[in-house]
């Protein structure tokens, strides 16, 4: 998978791609993440990337031409299979969308700021506009780095058995259930008498009751769907 994320704060992305399963899937070259600064494509020698919105609403509206001169040349250079924005009103992110994408090849994430970008960006270049919640963040690139990673990580291959991505929360509509490591009793805390019993089946039984309770505990509504 190759993913070009544009931005006008490319050093936000220092960091989150940099670790732990992402920087596996890059090193295995399962996945590639290219920052494209916006303000590279600015016409200006002041290289403005936003202006006064028509019709006289309070704030900066991002402007057109930087981003479709950064959106033309990548899409001269191979096709896309989508043109993300990410945004507060675009559809919520899930497991399920996140599985869907994972399976593409290649992939644009665009990330707003401001009041907003120039509507005819939206119009023209996007094909999915996508939001991490219904709460408000202060720009797309954290947005961005969430859903980047919550595709990678689906990449076959970046995962090995052991941390299989079929056990994670959601996979299933269910929360995980708890986990446990040594020791075994700490100040009085005991794990749990099964996990210690070898017995495979009786774990497997209890680690799918604790899932199913933990679920309808904290978010029934996942087992309705
Ligand atoms: Cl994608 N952007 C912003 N600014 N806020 C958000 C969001 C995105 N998703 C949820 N809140």
């Amino acid at each position: 998978m190759r993913i070009d994320i544009l931005t006008i704060f490319p050093e936000m992305f220092t960091g989150p791609f940099d670790h732990s399963i992402v920087k596996r899937a890059k090193d295995k070259g399962l996945a590639d993440i290219y920052i494209h600064n916006i303000r590279d494509y600015a016409l200006s020698k002041h290289r403005n990337v936003d202006d006064y919105g028509f019709g006289g609403d309070a704030g900066m509206v991002m402007m057109i031409q930087p981003i479709a001169r950064c959106m033309e040349k990548l899409k001269s250079e191979r096709e896309y299979d989508e043109i993300i924005f990410l945004t507060p009103d675009g559809v919520l992110l899930d497991q399920s969308l996140s599985n869907k994408l994972s399976l593409k090849g290649n992939l644009i994430m665009l990330c707003g700021h401001y009041k907003g970008i120039d509507e005819r960006i939206r119009e023209h270049f996007i094909t999915l506009e996508v939001s991490i919640g219904d709460y408000v963040i202060s720009g797309g690139e954290l947005a961005a780095a969430v859903l980047a990673d919550s595709l990678i990580r689906l990449i076959p291959g970046v995962l090995n058995d052991e941390m299989s991505a079929l056990s994670d929360s959601f996979q299933d509509q269910l929360l995980s259930h708890p986990v446990y490591t040594r020791p075994a009793e700490y100040n009085g805390w005991k794990v749990p008498d099964v996990l210690l019993s070898g017995n495979d089946k009786e774990i497997r039984k209890w680690q799918s009751e604790k899932a199913i309770e933990r679920t309808k505990a904290r978010r029934p509504g996942l087992l309705d769907q």
